[in-house]
């Protein structure tokens, strides 16, 4: 996993990673700046996903470890191929095992579904790590376990990017997992 500062919005990647609620609606943060970016009116943006979502899963909310897939438009400039639209767990600013685990089936889910799609290169934001107030360090190392394991039997992904929006956010993230690699 390779740790880069952006916004990932710009950031060129078969697969971009949305942290999205269950209901998809993606009023602020990352989901927002995704959105806005892909189809120009957020609104529209929400309408597809929920759309996706009824085909995809038959419901009208996703579970942790459920994600939905919904087409790049504008952000097929980037070379997106696919937007991958799934849920952690809301923190509060409290971490324990069951936050760990909801955030671990979130990356998976993701990162299986990107394979299954023949996607080379994917990138994530630090899920969770934003409004659900997880605390960023642990997101990181848990991203960081979860790619670990899951690239040694990946069909098609080669690489992994966890983007961070801020120096400030970029500088804890290498410090918590000791330098980059
Ligand atoms: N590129 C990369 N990372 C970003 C960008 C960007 N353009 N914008 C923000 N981040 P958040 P969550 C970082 O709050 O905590 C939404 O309303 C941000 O600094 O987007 O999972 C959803 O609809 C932080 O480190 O997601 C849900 O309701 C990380 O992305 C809820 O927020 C995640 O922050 C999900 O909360």
């Amino acid at each position: 996993m390779k740790v880069v500062k952006g916004d990932i919005t710009k950031f060129r990647a078969e697969a971009i990673v949305n942290a999205a609620n269950k209901y998809l609606e993606h009023g602020g943060g990352v989901a927002y700046a995704i959105a806005k970016a892909a189809a120009g009116d957020v609104y529209e943006y929400i309408r597809i996903s929920k759309e996706e979502m009824k085909k995809q899963i038959g419901r009208d909310y996703i579970e942790h470890g459920e994600v939905v897939v919904t087409p790049p438009l504008r952000l097929a400039e980037n070379g997106v191929k696919y937007v991958i639209h799934t849920v952690g767990p809301y923190c509060g600013g409290k971490w324990d095992e069951d936050k760990k685990n909801k955030l671990k089936l979130a990356i998976l889910g993701a990162l299986k579904k990107a394979d299954e799609l023949g996607v080379k290169t994917i990138a994530f934001p630090a899920i969770s790590a934003g409004i659900y107030g997880c605390p960023l360090e642990e997101v990181v190392k848990t991203f960081k376990e979860v790619v670990d394991e899951f690239i040694k039997r990946s069909k098609s992904i080669k690489e992994v990017f966890l983007v961070l929006y801020s120096e400030e956010d970029y500088s804890k993230a290498i410090k918590a997992l000791g330098g980059n690699d």
